[in-house]
C-alpha cells in the first residue's frame, strides 16, 4: 500500500489535512503500488442515455419502496450558484414506511434520486450533514470543490435521503431504535442496492462506478459506506467525517463545562472568551507557528511542528488585571487548554481526542460550534440525550444548557456504549464504523479513498481522524501490503 499524507492549511478557520488512503491508487498513478495481493485497476464508467421517458420510472417497483414522483427536469430547471443544471430525471420516493411502536409516529427513510439524461455511467451517494432530517437536493456537493463542481452537473447519478426522519421528527426520532440505527447506517444501507437498481431500470445497466461522499455527518456516512459497504462503492470521499460522533458530540459538552467556568454570562458562552481573546490567542500561536512551514501568511501549515513549537501555558499574554481583550486570564488559559486536550473523566482516561492549536479558531464556525451548539436544542445536548444515549430522555429538549453543564463525565458517558431491552444496539455500534481498521472489502476490489479534516474544526478532532490514520497505515503494512 502507497502511503501519502498531505497537511494542508487554508484561511483562518478552514484548514485542512488531506489524507489519501491508497487502497488501490490514488490520484496520480504509479505502478510501484501494485502488491503481491494484485489489486485490480478499475476501467473507466462508460457514459448512457436515460432509455425512455422519465415519468416512466415512476412505476418502477422494489421492495419496500414507493416512488411517488419521476419528473423531467429540463436543463435550467434547477440551478447552483446561478449556473443552470443540466436535464436530467427526479425521482423521489421512499423505503421502510413503518409506524413507530414507540411514539406512534410515521417514519420511512425520504430520498430523491437525479438521473441525468446524458449520464456518464456512475452513481453517488450523497451523505448530509448534522442528524439529517431534510432530503438535501441531490445536486452532489458534498463539501469539496464549491458548489459548481457539483457531481449532477458533471454527469453522475446522485441519490439524496434524509435518513429515515423528517425535519418535524428531528431530534426525537432518537426515542425510536430503529429510527436511531437508520440515520446511522440503516440508511444508505438499504438505498444503495434500490438506487443501483433504479439506475439499471433507468439506463438499462449497473453503474460501472459508485461513490460515496459527505462532509461532517456526511463525512461519516461516507465512512460507513467505505466500512459496511466497502464491496458496493469504488470510491470515497469522507471530508471532515464525525466518525466517533457520539463521542465528540460528548465533548461539546465538556467544551461547554469548561467555557462556563470562565463566562461572565453562562447563558452566552460566548463571554467565557471574546473575539479579541481569540485574536489574542491566534496571534500567539501565530508567532510561534506561522513560519515554521517556511511562509509567514497567516496560516499554520506545520501542524506537527507546531505541537512542540507553541504551549499556551508559555506563550500567550497572562493578564495581570481585569480581561481587557488584550491578554488572558490563567483561568481561561487553563479551560483552553483542557478543551485542546479533550474530556477526561476523574480517572484521568481521555474519552475523545486532542485538537491542535490553530488560528482558524478565529472562525465563525468554530465559535457558532464551542459556544452555541455546545449547549443549543439543535446539535450536541439533544444528540447526546435523546439520540445516542440509552435510555434516551426527551425533557432534555427543555434544558439542554444545563444537561450539558451537568453532564458526568463518569456516570453519563458510559449511556453511549449501553443498551436494554428497548435499544439493543448503542451509539456506539450504529453510529460509528463496525471495524474502521477493516477496508479490505473496499480495496480488494480496487476501490479508493481520500479523507479530508480541517485543523481548525469546531467538533470533530484532527487527530482523531489522524490516529485512525495512523493505525490503518500501520495495520496494513504489517499485513505487508504497503
Ligand atoms: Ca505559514
Amino acid at each position: 500500500m502507497k502511503q501519502r499524507l498531505q497537511q494542508k492549511s487554508s484561511l483562518q478557520n478552514i484548514a485542512f489535512l488531506s489524507v489519501c488512503l491508497s487502497l488501490a491508487a490514488c490520484g496520480d498513478h504509479d505502478d510501484t503500488q501494485q502488491t503481491s495481493q494484485n489489486i485490480p485497476q478499475l476501467s473507466p464508467a462508460i457514459g448512457k442515455m436515460l432509455k425512455g421517458s422519465c415519468s416512466d420510472l415512476q412505476g418502477y417497483q422494489y421492495n419496500h419502496t414507493t416512488i411517488s414522483n419521476a419528473t423531467l427536469q429540463p436543463a435550467g430547471t434547477l440551478t447552483v450558484a446561478g449556473k443552470n443544471i443540466r436535464a436530467h430525471c427526479l425521482i423521489q420516493g421512499y423505503m421502510y414506511q413503518r409506524t413507530s411502536p414507540i411514539d406512534g409516529q410515521i417514519y420511512q427513510i425520504g430520498f430523491e434520486m437525479r438521473l441525468p439524461i446524458d449520464w456518464n455511467g456512475r452513481f453517488l451517494y450523497q451523505g448530509n450533514g448534522g442528524t439529517d432530517g431534510n432530503i438535501v437536493t441531490a445536486t452532489g456537493q458534498v463539501g469539496s470543490g464549491g458548489p459548481l463542481s457539483n457531481a449532477l452537473n458533471d454527469g453522475f447519478a446522485v441519490i439524496s435521503s434524509d435518513a429515515g426522519l423528517n425535519a418535524a421528527q428531528n431530534p426525537l426520532f432518537g426515542l425510536d431504535p430503529q429510527a436511531r440505527m437508520d440515520y446511522g447506517y440503516g440508511a444508505i444501507t438499504k438505498l444503495t442496492p434500490m438506487a443501483k437498481d433504479l439506475i439499471r431500470a433507468a439506463y438499462s445497466k449497473y453503474p460501472d462506478r459508485s461513490y460515496a461522499g459527505g462532509t461532517s455527518n456526511g463525512g461519516r456516512h461516507a465512512m460507513i459506506a467505505a466500512t459496511r459497504l466497502g464491496e458496493q462503492y469504488d470510491g470515497i470521499l469522507a471530508s471532515t467525517p464525525g466518525s466517533h460522533l457520539p463521542k465528540a458530540a460528548a465533548a461539546q459538552l465538556y467544551t461547554a463545562q469548561q467555557l462556563r467556568r470562565v463566562a461572565t454570562d453562562e447563558n452566552d458562552l460566548s463571554t467565557a472568551l471574546s473575539f479579541d481573546e481569540r485574536k489574542v490567542l491566534a496571534k500567539a500561536i501565530l508567532d510561534r507557528c506561522d513560519h515554521l512551514d517556511g511562509i509567514t501568511d497567516g496560516l499554520v501549515q506545520d501542524v506537527e511542528a507546531c505541537r512542540t513549537a507553541f504551549n499556551i501555558h508559555q506563550h500567550v499574554p497572562v493578564c495581570t488585571n481585569q480581561r481587557d481583550g488584550s491578554c488572558l486570564s490563567a483561568e481561561q488559559i487553563d479551560v483552553l487548554a483542557n478543551i485542546y486536550r479533550g474530556p477526561i473523566n476523574t480517572k484521568g482516561q481521555a474519552l475523545y481526542a486532542t485538537q491542535p492549536f490553530d488560528p482558524g479558531l478565529l472562525g465563525k464556525n468554530w465559535a457558532s460550534w464551542k459556544f452555541e451548539s455546545s449547549v443549543g436544542t439543535a446539535r450536541d445536548p439533544v444528540a447526546v440525550g435523546i439520540v445516542f444515549q440509552v435510555p434516551p430522555d426527551a425533557s432534555i429538549m427543555q434544558n439542554s444548557r444545563q444537561f450539558a453543564f451537568n453532564y458526568n463525565f463518569d456516570t453519563d458517558y458510559p449511556k453511549l456504549a449501553a443498551v436494554d431491552q428497548t435499544y439493543q444496539e448503542s451509539a456506539l455500534s450504529f453510529m460509528l464504523p463496525p471495524d474502521e481498521l477493516n477496508l479490505d472489502k473496499l480495496r480488494l476490489h480496487g476501490g479508493k479513498m481520500i479523507v479530508v479534516q480541517g485543523t481548525a474544526d469546531g467538533v470533530f478532532s484532527v487527530d482523531d481522524t489522524q490516529h485512525w490514520y495512523d493505525q490503518l497505515i500501520s495495520k496494513y503494512q504489517n499485513l505487508g501490503w504497503g
